[in-house]
Parts: structure tokens; sequence; C-alpha cells
């Protein structure tokens, strides 16, 4: 049976340090496992290059980039790329490009919803999944930011920015392009029907830095608000 077509966006701020070993994985999970899919890069004009060496890459590998002129956001950046998937694709997803996501659970990820399910979450708060590397306090921070959303829904790793989720479950979503939390938008407004959660485990980059700052905390707190004040008064004109 052929495979689930997916596409899958992968933000990028400055990451020319491991972006072409990521491409490269990803290929080579989808080859080893006949997985369909394509990878948008959405760069946000990267002042060390990443653009680029996505552009060099395009003609070897089923990778796009989409460059914007400037930092734009990590969650914005998603919704740009998941506009211009290839419309065969039947799910759209989102990835990190420093390697703390785990490409082999990709497989997992396409098989979750050709069973029928709406939404497979990359996660590393279930059974099998865990953290390596991660300094205490941003363990300490995830774990809060969890906690905050935990009404919203069942899922565990609220949180995770490594998802796949049925293009159909979008449909007439408005999704609020604020801040880093873009699974958190899919998780509390799609329309998935059901989800899973597969375990793996986020390792912390080992090349370039961190874009998670205080402006970023400030706006998950925003992000928060706006998704209980929608749920407590679905009608209210003042979302
Ligand atoms: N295009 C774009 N990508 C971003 C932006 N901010 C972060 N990213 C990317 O989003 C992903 C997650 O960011 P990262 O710094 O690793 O966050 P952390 O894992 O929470 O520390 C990485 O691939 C970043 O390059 C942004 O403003 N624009
Ligand atoms: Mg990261």
């Amino acid at each position: 049976m052929a495979k689930l077509p997916f596409s899958i966006v992968i933000p990028t701020y400055n990451e020319a340090g491991g972006i072409e070993k990521l491409l490269r994985a990803i290929d080579g999970v989808c080859k080893a496992n006949g997985l369909d899919g394509e990878v948008i890069v959405v760069d946000d004009n990267s002042p060390d290059g990443t653009g680029a060496i996505v552009d060099r890459l395009s003609s070897e590998l089923p990778v796009r980039a989409l460059h914007r002129p400037g930092k734009l956001g990590l969650s914005s950046g998603v919704i740009d790329g998941w506009k211009i998937a290839r419309p065969e694709s039947l799910a759209l997803g989102a990835m990190d490009a420093d390697f703390s996501h785990d490409v082999s659970i990709l497989p997992r990820m396409v098989a979750a919803l050709e069973s029928g399910y709406g939404l497979a979450v990359g996660s590393r708060y279930v059974s099998g999944g865990g953290i390596q590397n991660w300094p205490t306090r941003r363990i300490v921070t995830s774990r809060i930011a969890c906690a905050l959303a935990r009404p919203l829904t069942n899922v565990k790793d609220i949180t995770s920015g490594y998802f796949l989720v049925r293009r159909e479950a979008l449909q007439d979503v408005q999704l609020d392009p604020i801040g880093f939390k873009i699974g958190l938008e899919v998780i509390a407004k799609a329309h998935y029907g059901r989800v899973t959660e597969i375990p793996y485990v986020f390792t912390d980059r080992t090349t370039g830095e961190s874009k998670l700052n205080q402006r970023e905390i400030v706006n998950y707190l925003k992000q928060l608000r706006k998704l209980y004040a929608a749920r407590l008064f679905p009608r209210s004109a003042v979302l």
C-alpha cells in the first residue's frame, strides 16, 4: 500500500551547523521506510546562511526552502510552510532543525495516521519518552508550561513541536501564529478526532543556540490566555 504522503515544515533561524545532516537523515529514514515525505524549510533570512544550504540541497533531496525576509517567529513559519505544501500531501507536520526531535519515529507517526489517528504527537512525556542533556532550568520550564495547559487537553506533551496532523483536521481552523507553540494551537483547535503520542527521547542541540527567550515565554502565556478565553467564552468577539 502506498504510504500516506506528508509535508513536514522545519522552521530555521541560524541552523547552518546541523541542517544538512538533518535533511539527509530525514531523507534516509523516508527512503528506508518507503515514506512519501517532502520537507519545507522556512528560513527567516538566517545570517549564517542556512537558507542557501537548503537551496543547494533542494536539487538533490525532496526539500524546498521558503525564504522570509527576517525573523518572523517559529509558529508563523510553520503555518507559512504548510500554505505551500504540495497538494497531494494528506498530512502536515512540524519538526525542529536542531536534531532534538528524533527522525527515527517518523514512520510510526505516518503509520498512526494511516491507521485512523488524526494527530500523532512526538512525545517526551509518555512511557518510553524522555529528555537528554537539557539544563534543569529548561526541564522545569517545560513541565510548568505543560501543567499550565493541562486543562485544555489529555495530550501529555502539550508543548511538543514535533507532530503530524491530517490536513483535513486543519480545515477552517483559525491558527494564531503567536510565538513558539504551534503544536499547542493544533492540539487545542484542530479537528483531528483521535490522537496518539509516540515516545521519543528529546536531546538538546549540539550546534547553534536556542532561540527560546523571555519574549517567547510571555508569548506562550498570551497564547494560553487566548486559548482559555476561547474555551470559556466561545462566542465572544473580543478573541
Ligand atoms: N523561521 C524561524 N525559525 C525559528 C524562529 N525561532 C526559532 N526557530 C526555529 O524553531 C526551532 C526551535 O527553536 P529552538 O531554538 O531549538 O528552541 P528550543 O528547542 O525551545 O530551545 C529551530 O529549528 C529554530 O531554528 C524564527 O523566528 N523563525
Ligand atoms: Mg531546540
